[in-house]
């Protein structure tokens, strides 16, 4: 295991333990539905976002045990993205998380069941009690579900299709980047706005939490882009020639591979700068910020 892996081994144990242990696991009939929820809640996955919000939580010095089911939520909700996302009615792919997706292995009308019920799951567990105002989890819940939905990544992933049947003079970079910031940065955002909702931060430490975020899923997204262009499905885990295959506008296609890596950078320096205009008790969140950056799956 590497050492940076190390620095998140406690978080995902957490989260790990709380999926598990809050799974349906059986049900009198229809138990392939939850054997394919399950398959894919508990697969390999970095646990990057539910990680986010948990490290938020901590800032504030306050138990982050207490927020695993909202952590959970988030990763449900992952999740299901992931599920739908493969099916061969969007991107068609084989491998995610270095095994066969979803629907290879249980049908495609099971794993879009299967990710309509982690949707659900992902409401169930967001409305568990935690030690807050109700109002507060309210909001939290809210913004779970505007940056999840139409507002957010639904409609991200809507214009991602679309952008695949534009000839390359109608593709630019605000559709682009219109693509990355919802597809990939709404859960990003909502998983750090929602622990700065929970932790009631300040009007100026939320304003610079909610812009770090922003460059976070963008950066995120584009070096999504680039390894699936350069680097290979042992590694990353998933199909390396599905965006080429889906005509998928990516910063590689629109800049070239040089130009995607430099705005790529550009990105981290802006997420550094604001990170280190955050107060102290966020130093936490460096070293999640420098695994996203450096991943290599
Ligand atoms: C209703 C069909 C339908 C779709 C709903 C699926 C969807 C909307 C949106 C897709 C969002 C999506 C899959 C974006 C890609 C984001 C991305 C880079 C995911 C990979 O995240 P990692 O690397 O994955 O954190 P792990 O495997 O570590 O969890």
């Amino acid at each position: 295991m590497k050492n940076t892996d190390k620095n998140f081994l406690k978080e995902r144990t957490l989260i790990d333990d709380y999926l598990k242990n809050n799974l349906p696991t059986t049900t009198k009939y229809g138990q392939s539905l939850l054997d394919s929820m399950k398959y894919s809640l508990l697969s390999n996955g970095k646990r990057i976002r539910p990680i986010l919000f948990l490290r938020v939580v901590r800032a504030a010095n306050i138990d982050q045990e207490k927020f695993l089911s909202f952590a959970g939520a988030i990763e449900a909700m992952h999740c299901y993205t992931l599920i739908h996302d493969d099916l061969p009615l969007i991107d068609d792919d084989d491998l995610r998380r270095g095994k066969p997706t979803n629907h290879k292995l249980f049908g495609d009308a099971t794993a879009l069941l299967a990710g309509d019920a982690l949707l659900s799951l992902c409401f169930e567990f967001a409305a568990q009690p935690l030690p807050i105002e109700p109002k507060l989890q309210l909001m939290m819940i809210k913004k779970l579900a505007c940056l999840g939905g139409s507002k957010g990544l639904v409609v991200g992933q809507q214009v991602d299709i679309e952008a695949e049947k534009m000839t390359n003079q109608a593709t630019n970079s605000d559709i682009l980047e219109f693509i990355h910031h919802h597809k990939t940065g709404a859960l990003i955002l909502a998983s750090i706005e929602t622990a700065a909702i929970a932790t009631k931060v300040s009007a100026k430490t939320s304003q610079i939490l909610n812009n770090l975020a922003y460059y976070l899923g963008l950066h995120f997204q584009i070096t999504d882009d680039i390894l699936e262009f350069i680097s290979s499905e042992d590694i990353i885990g998933k199909d390396t020639f599905s965006d080429r295959k889906n005509s998928k506008l990516t910063y590689p296609k629109l800049y070239g591979i040089d130009l995607a890596k430099k705005k790529s950078q550009n990105c981290f320096n802006k997420i550094i700068k604001l990170f280190n205009s955050l107060p102290a008790q966020y130093h936490d969140l460096l070293d999640i910020i420098n695994y996203m950056s450096n991943r290599q799956r």
